[in-house]
C-alpha cells in the first residue's frame, strides 16, 4: 500500500476546546511555528471569538458551535488574549517557545 504522507510538511496543530465557556486548556505552551485551532464545542448556539490582548496582533472573527478558527505562532512570546463577547469571562495565554 503506498501511504502519501500529504502533511507531513505542515506545521504542528494544537487544539483548544472552547466549552462551558472557557478556553480549555486556559494556558497552552507551544513551539514556534505551531498552528493553533480554537474549536468551539458549545452545545448551544453560544458564539465566540479569539482577540489578541495587544491589539493587532491577531483577531477572529465570531464563530459558531463546530466552527473554528486558527492561527499560526511564528515568534516566541507571550500571548495573552480574550473572548470579544466575554471579555472578563474567557482570557487564555499562549506561550511560545523557540
Ligand atoms: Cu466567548
Amino acid at each position: 500500500m503506498l501511504a502519501v504522507q500529504a502533511t507531513a510538511l505542515a506545521e504542528p496543530v494544537v487544539e483548544i476546546v472552547i466549552q462551558k465557556m472557557r478556553f480549555q486548556p486556559q494556558n497552552l505552551t507551544i513551539k514556534a511555528g505551531s498552528k493553533v485551532v480554537w474549536k468551539n464545542a458549545e452545545s448551544g448556539a453560544t458564539y465566540h471569538s479569539v482577540v489578541s490582548d495587544s491589539e493587532g496582533l491577531f483577531q477572529s472573527p465570531d464563530f459558531f458551535p463546530d466552527e473554528s478558527w486558527s492561527f499560526v505562532f511564528q515568534q516566541p512570546g507571550s500571548y495573552p488574549y480574550h473572548c470579544g463577547p466575554h471579555a472578563t469571562k474567557m482570557q487564555g495565554l499562549i506561550t511560545v517557545e523557540p
